[in-house]
């Protein structure tokens, strides 16, 4: 990738010969100039920028030095993609950065002042792709900053460029859309605050469910904004069943299993024809988690001794709200209600429910042993 960047204060753009757009330029991975737009000035002073049309304060970035360095920059490339940063821009986003990503060659116009002569970008986009950016809801001084965080951002999405392309997945803003879990090295106690349990374990299904669990809570929490907007999370509890809440969970059993029928036809219905009172008998039997959000229950899960296995029952996740990890939630939640000496746990779960099953396997579940038909028995030990 070829990056061109011009600006009135080149050296604002040093830190891009360092750390990673210095090393993707040794790979030969990225091909990096920065420019002084005053070398595209013709009178003593290199004037730049002229009083605004119209008053007002400041000044505004003059026309023709402008459209001069872009002529050169860009001379020859017929791919060449304008970014220009501006607080008036559309936000830029890890989507964006992997759009530039896939770009052969990026020109950053780095504004000062009250910005540039907006002729400039127009005349642009006459003959080249032109994005206006902007880095978030604030104001800085000029451009040169946000080309540093588009750039770093950009360059490390550059193929071959990051060791484990891996590790890009489970990131922040990634494909899950949810923010980090929280990390821990050694040593496992500082200063009286100890690393989690569940990530010394060594039982890398508890802890992949552990991490997804704090993801899923600091979305909802720190970056509500983040979720589905249909079913925004205001604030994630997992708590034991009520009684009161057999009204609730028998609404929610129906719309699931009104759902499985469509995804798995041939499934076994009967919960779709319990009662109220028979909702009240099995959550009087077993332990039964329910998840609350924004006051209304939209999960649950059941835990009850069977042959000496935790069989786990009643998975639900209302139809709204699934795909966003509550279902890992509450079964690693369930997995935990285990009586000590429980050495395996169990489901049963639709032979034709893929989307359950890939959910199961995640968490460490494979299928094993009979069920009846139409029924896939999933089972993992518990260490
Ligand atoms: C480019 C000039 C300064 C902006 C008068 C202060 C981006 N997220 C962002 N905040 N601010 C910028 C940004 C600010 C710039 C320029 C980007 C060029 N200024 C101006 C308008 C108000 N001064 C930005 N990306």
């Amino acid at each position: 990738m070829r990056i061109d960047v011009v600006s009135i204060f080149p050296d604002y753009l040093a830190p891009l010969g360092l750390s990673l757009p210095g090393k993707a330029q040794d790979a030969g991975l990225l091909d990096l100039h920065v420019h002084d737009l005053r070398q595209w000035t013709h009178d003593r002073h290199h004037t730049v920028d002229d009083t605004p049309y119209g008053g007002g304060a400041g000044m505004v970035m003059k026309p023709e030095p402008w459209a001069e360095a872009l002529d050169a920059v860009t001379a020859g490339s017929e791919t060449a993609v304008l970014v220009v940063p501006t607080p008036s821009g559309r936000p830029f986003t890890q989507t964006v950065a992997a759009e530039l990503a896939a770009r052969e060659h990026l020109v950053f116009a780095c504004g000062r002042y009250e910005g540039i002569d907006q002729r400039v970008i127009d005349h642009a986009r006459t003959t080249m792709e032109v994005r206006e950016l902007s880095i978030g809801d604030y104001v800085l001084n000029g451009g040169e900053v946000a080309a540093l965080v588009v750039t770093e951002a950009v360059v490390r999405l550059l193929p071959g460029f990051m060791g484990n392309p891996d590790s890009l997945v489970e990131e922040s803003h990634g494909a899950a859309g949810l923010l980090e879990y929280p990390v821990y090295t050694k040593p496992a106690s500082w200063r009286g605050l100890d690393v989690p349990e569940v990530l010394l374990s060594g039982d890398h299904a508890r802890i992949a469910a552990w991490r997804h669990e704090q993801a899923v809570r600091r979305t909802a929490e720190r970056r509500p904004d983040l979720l589905p907007p249909s079913s925004a999370l205001a604030d994630v509890e997992v708590r034991a069943v009520r009684p009161g809440d057999a009204g609730e969970l028998l609404t929610l059993q129906r719309a699931c299993w009104v759902q499985e029928s469509w995804t798995n036809p041939g499934c076994e219905l009967d919960a779709l024809t319990e009662t109220l009172d028979d909702v009240r008998a099995w959550i009087a039997d077993g332990t039964t988690l329910v998840l609350v959000s924004g006051g209304r229950l939209v999960g649950a899960a059941r835990g009850r001794l069977h042959a000496g296995r935790w069989d786990v029952s009643r998975l639900m996740v209302a139809p709204d709200l699934q795909g966003r990890g509550l279902g890992r939630l509450l079964l690693s939640r369930i997995e935990q209600t285990a009586p000590a000496e429980v050495t395996e746990l169990e489901l049963f779960t639709g032979a034709g429910s893929v989307r359950n099953q890939r959910m199961l396997r995640k968490a460490g579940y494979r299928p094993r042993g009979e069920a009846p038909p139409g029924v896939l028995r999933m089972a993992k030990r518990r260490r």
